[in-house]
Formats: structure tokens, sequence, C-alpha cells
């Protein structure tokens, strides 16, 4: 065998949430989201012009033709308008936006420019058609801005149709192939584009057995999706396996150097583009947690990445791939092996031998998406490749969409963090790439404010420099009428990703949780697998000692001043503490606190902040739509009763390991 079949080991019996139905009828209705037809007042009680050719300009004259039907204004050819809207030809993203003379007019650099004009209009809302406002150009900061799912379009028996998908099942995939109804889709495409999201990954980067046949005998299928993101401005990518031209291809071996492997890679890419002539190209999880890849032949990831993007090339298609590639089958006996070192041990010494076409799609921490890690240290060792950001807009390690956690600011603090002589790692990457967190779930997200999430990152991809707290206002003025949630929804939101951080993991060591499904605490749940996620606690002290002079080495994967900084205790921030170092209960944090102190007020804050939550949220009664209203109350009982869990595994752990009692004397198990 050439690689071992991907079984999903880590998972345990799906956890079951009562009271919260996820996937109650096949019939869904569909949530507006942020695009309300409120959203669009101010605009549709105007007399507008549309000027341009193409698709998306024609995208953007439906939506106002819609908005002045809804909203008495007026779709005219010509005469005085309150809003003009006007489209070179071709593909271009930027646009300027002015307003002089009573006319706020949107002039486009090519059709998606246009789509993306008019929703900044959207946004602004009265705001738009004020005072006069002097030109302003409005560009994307990075070309890809990307999300993938990871939708399977078979159920998996513990996994569910979405791995790691917390909002039902796929929108895309039913009863064994791509959805005949579509609409769901279009839905989907209309709000991805409204954010400025440009490229969609169709399927899960474990790529079983049906879902690789997606491309070949499915492609008709893809070539409808495509067809429905098209006017949106979003082409579609398939995650392929490795091996396909063994397990589709029927050809003896994968090997990336093998000419009749090559040949099929060619002849397969040029079949997607006649069937979809804008095609995206692939995205590849090789060698990791059981996906064939290069290594069974001897070869690199340079000369695995470099064979489909050869092939993807002449038609403009981009290979995504991953650097997510560890080993998975560690001994925790073995301290020399540290998961967080892989990623740059593995391709930082591929810097240069990647094709242009190759983006190298790098996970944001060096390990799996915690709530809190270090920014990945790749994004400052490979200057000649191109890079992308990866997130998760899913949140697999930060409450599954049962929990408030709005990750906007987490993501606008990596991308801000000044990684390489001060740069920050938006300005080392091409692309900022997420899982996404959407499903069948009638609110998309299944937690009706993970919507935020899934807006802000758009909103960041496009401009990693907009405040998030600016962005969640964005989204609670689009998204809810009454202008009294505003205050109110910022109180839940704002700063729900650190009390998340609080009732979980401490001080960056991470996981914690529970082995396979990822929800809800235990802290020795991977303490003796083969994962490599590790916290080492034993009577005396925590963490992970991952300094040159006594650990694993990882932090001389960081430049100047990073790799000095991390590697003493005097110096290593608090928050990433652990991460980086194993260190005794009663060592003081800047704080000024003790370690283990430090846990046990964490985790009582943590509680106390999820409780106000619930009182804040429950003022909203009334000023929300019921049904999400509902939807979230009852998921807050939930977070609540986790969060409770948490503290008190947590804590009950640190006192019985270390034996140290709470200095404020609080209930401790
Ligand atoms: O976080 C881990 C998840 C896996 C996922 C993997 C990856 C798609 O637990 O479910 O597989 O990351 O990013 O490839």
């Amino acid at each position: 065998r050439l690689w071992t079949t991907n079984p999903l080991p880590r998972l345990g019996s799906r956890p079951r949430f009562d009271g919260v139905a996820s996937t109650a009828s096949t019939e869904r209705r569909t949530d507006p989201a942020w695009l309300p037809a409120a959203a669009f007042r101010p605009l549709g009680a105007r007399r507008v012009r549309v000027a341009g050719d193409g698709p998306l300009v024609g995208t953007v004259r439906a939506e106002v033709a819609a908005a002045v039907a809804e909203h008495g204004g007026a779709l005219v050819a010509d005469g005085p308008v309150d809003l003009d809207l006007v489209a070179a030809d071709g593909d271009g993203e930027a646009f300027t936006v002015e307003r002089t003379g009573g006319t706020t007019i949107v002039r486009a650099e090519g059709g998606p420019g246009l789509l993306y004009g008019l929703h900044h209009v959207v946004r602004r809302g009265e705001a738009a058609f004020g005072g006069d406002l002097p030109a302003e150009r409005h560009a994307p900061r990075r070309a890809i801005r990307m999300l993938d799912h990871w939708d399977n379009i078979d159920v998996h028996p513990l996994m569910g149709q979405v791995e790691r998908g917390y909002a039902g099942g796929s929108i895309f995939y039913a009863d064994g192939g791509v959805r005949a109804d579509l609409g769901r889709v279009a839905s989907y495409a209309r709000l991805l584009g409204s954010i400025g999201v440009n490229r969609v990954a169709l399927n899960n980067v474990n790529v079983h057995r049906t879902e690789a046949r997606l491309l070949t005998d499915l492609l008709p299928d893809v070539a409808r999706l495509a067809e429905v993101f098209r006017p949106h401005g979003v082409a579609v990518h398939l995650s392929v396996s490795f091996a396909a031209p063994i397990t589709l291809g029927g050809l003896p071996t994968a090997d990336p150097l093998d000419p009749a492997v090559r040949e099929w890679w060619e002849r397969t890419t040029a079949a997607a583009y006649a069937a979809i002539p804008d095609f995206g190209g692939y995205v590849v999880k090789a060698d990791s947690e059981g996906q064939p890849g290069p290594f069974a032949y001897g070869r690199d990831h340079a000369d695995g990445a470099n064979a489909l993007a050869r092939a993807l090339e002449p038609h403009g298609g981009t290979v995504f791939w991953r650097a997510f590639v560890y080993d998975h089958r560690q001994d925790w006996r073995d301290r020399g092996t540290d998961r967080a070192r892989a990623a740059h041990d593995h391709f930082a010494p591929l810097d240069g031998a990647f094709d242009d076409n190759v983006v190298l799609q790098v996970k944001y921490g060096p390990m799996d998406f915690q709530a809190r890690e270090p920014v990945s240290p790749v994004f400052a060792a490979m200057p000649r490749t191109r890079l992308a950001a990866e997130f998760q807009v899913t949140q697999e390690y930060t409450g599954q969409q049962k929990h408030v956690c709005h990750l906007v600011p987490q993501w606008s603090e990596v991308l801000g963090f000044g990684l390489r002589g001060g740069e920050p790692v938006a300005d080392l990457v091409d692309g900022v790439v997420a899982v996404s967190n959407v499903g069948d779930d009638e609110f998309w997200t299944g937690h009706p404010l993970a919507q935020a999430n899934l807006f802000g990152f758009g909103r960041l991809a496009w401009d990693d420099r907009l405040d998030p707290a600016a962005v969640l206002d964005e989204w609670i003025g689009l998204t809810f009428e009454d202008p009294s949630v505003r205050g109110p929804l910022h109180e839940v939101l704002d700063g729900s990703w650190h009390t998340y951080e609080r009732y979980t993991a401490p001080l960056g060591v991470g996981f914690m949780v529970n082995p396979g499904h990822h929800y809800g605490p235990s802290v020795d749940g991977y303490e003796y697998t083969q994962w490599g996620t590790y916290h080492f606690a034993d009577r005396d002290g925590v963490g992970v000692d991952r300094t040159r002079a006594t650990g694993t080495g990882f932090t001389g994967q960081y430049p100047a001043p990073w790799r000095e900084v991390y590697e003493s205790v005097g110096s290593c921030p608090d928050e990433l503490l652990l991460f980086f170092h194993h260190v005794p209960y009663d060592h003081v944090l800047r704080s000024g606190k003790t370690v283990v102190q430090h846990i046990y007020d964490e985790h009582f804050a943590g509680v106390e902040e999820v409780g106000r939550m619930r009182e804040v949220w429950a003022t909203l009664e009334g000023r929300v739509p019921a049904a999400l209203f509902d939807r979230v109350t009852a998921l807050l009982v939930e977070q609540a009763r986790c969060a409770t869990e948490w503290r008190d595994q947590v804590n009950t752990y640190f006192l019985r390991k270390s034996g140290v009692p709470d200095e404020r004397g609080r209930r401790i198990f």
C-alpha cells in the first residue's frame, strides 16, 4: 500500500447537543444574513444608473433592479441620478468612489470592481448619499481571498457530511452527488461576492473515494456549481488526491516525475478547463494525516506541487499546496520530535523551488488552529515562494459554533504581526484562505452570530488593516434593522475570543480537548497519544520547552527579534508562555500572578463573562428576529454549561497536580 487511508482516527462518538436542532428538515428557509432587503433601502429609494458589460455588471444591474423595485427608486439609463455605477471592461477588482453635485459615482476598473463598489455603497447606507466625498480608490490588498470547504458527498458515520462542520450537512451535495437545486448555493455565492471572496474550494482536503470523482465523471456537476458562483466573481477549485493517477487513472504509480503521471494530470486538467474555462485550480493535502503524497516515491513537496502546477499553468490555474505536513504517528515518549517544527522543517529548505503558480498554504500557527498560538515562522522563511495564510472560520477548536467566539480580532492580530523585520504577516503573503463555517443550516453557520466571522473574514481578506470592531459594526448594521442592538451585540461579541481563551487551555499550551471530535475539555485527552499535542503537566509545572537551550529548538525557526523574545522566559509574552516554556506553577507572570493562580483566575473570569453575555443577550428579546433570538439563547445555555465544565476540569486538574490552593478560596473540586 502506498498510503494509509485516512480513517479519521481521532473521532470518537459525535457529541450531542440537546435542545439545538441542527438537521431538521430538508426544506430550509434561507436567512438573508447580512444582505436583507432593508440593507438596500438607501440605494433602492434612489435613481441609479448602471453602465458597463459582462456577467458581473449584469449581477449589479439585477441587484439594483430588485432594490429599486422594493424601495421605490428607479434604474435609469440616463438623466440625473443619485448613484452612478460605471464599470470599465475587464476583470479589475478596484473601484473609485466619490460624491459630487448630488451624485455618488462608483467608477470600477472592471466587472468585479463594480460588484465590490456596489456593496461598498450598501455598507455605507445613507452615509453614501450625504455631503460631498472626495474620490477614494479601494483595491483589495491581495488577489487571493479564498474559502475552503471540507465538504464530502458521502456522509461519514462519525464525522457527518462536512469534516469539522458545525452547521449541518453540505450546501453543495446531497443524495450521492451535487444537489439538483442549487438555489441556496446561489444565495451563498451572492453573500461571498458581497464581501470580496473570489475563490472557493468545493470539497474536503481529505479526498475520499466518491469525492475524488468530482475531477472526472462528476465534472459536469462541478461545472453547474461554477455557473452559480461565476456571476459573483468566485472561481471554483477542487481538492484532489495526489494518488488520483492510480485511483482514477489506473496507472501503477503517482510518482510526480513519471512521464505517464504528468501526462495524466495534463489530460485530466485540460478536461476540467474544457468544462469550466475559469476553473481556479487544485487544493492538495499531501503526506499529511494519511493522505498520499510525493514521499512515497522519494520525491519532495516541490516535485509534487510542480507536477500539478505544470498541468494547470497553460490554463492559468493555481495549485494550493498545504504546508500542514507532520508526523501523526509520533510516540509520546519521544521528546525530540516537535510537531510545531514540522512545517518549517519540511518546507523552508524548498524556498525557491516551487513554480510561480504554486501557492503554499500555511496554517496561521505552527500547530493546528488553536485559540492561541504564535504566528507560524514559515511566513518569514520563504521569501521566494508564494504563500497564503490559512485560518479556520469553522470553529473546530474555538467552540464549534455552539459558543460565541468572534475570531476576527485573532485574524487581525495574526495578519498584523510584525514577523520579519517588522513586516506584518499580511505583507508576506499573496493570499488569505479559510475553512468555511457554512452548511445547510437555516442560519448558514449553526450559531447565527458566527455569520459575523464569515463576513469579517471576507472583509479582512480584502483589507487586513480594517479594525475588527468596525467590521463587526458593518455586519451588525447590515444584518439587524433595529439600531439599538448595536451596543449589546458589541458587548456580546467584541471580547468573546478572549473569553473563550480564558476558560479553555491556559497560556498558549493548546488542546486539552476531547480526542476525536475536539469539543469540550479533557486535560489529558491527547497527552499519551500519537498526535504530538502535549502539555507535560506534572506536580511541579506545565508547558512545552521549545527553546534552543534546553528544548526542541523551535524558537530557532524565528527571525530576530522573535527567536530571542520567545527563547527567554523573561521576555516571552504571557499568553504564549506555556507554548514555549515548561515553568513551575509558582512562576510569576508579568501580571504579577503565579501561573497556577492565573489559571484559576482566568477560568473563573471566563465563566463569569459567559454569564454576562447571557444577561446582555436576554435584553435583545423582541429586537432581533424571534427564531434567531431563540437559537442563540439555547446555544448560550450550552456555552455556559461547557465553559463551566472547562473551568472545573482545568482548575481541579491543576489543583490536584500542584497542591496549591486558590488564593481566593473559591470552590475547586
Ligand atoms: O485540524 C485538523 C483537523 C482535521 C483536518 C486537518 C487539516 C481536514 O482535525 O479534521 O483535516 O486539520 O487541516 O487537514
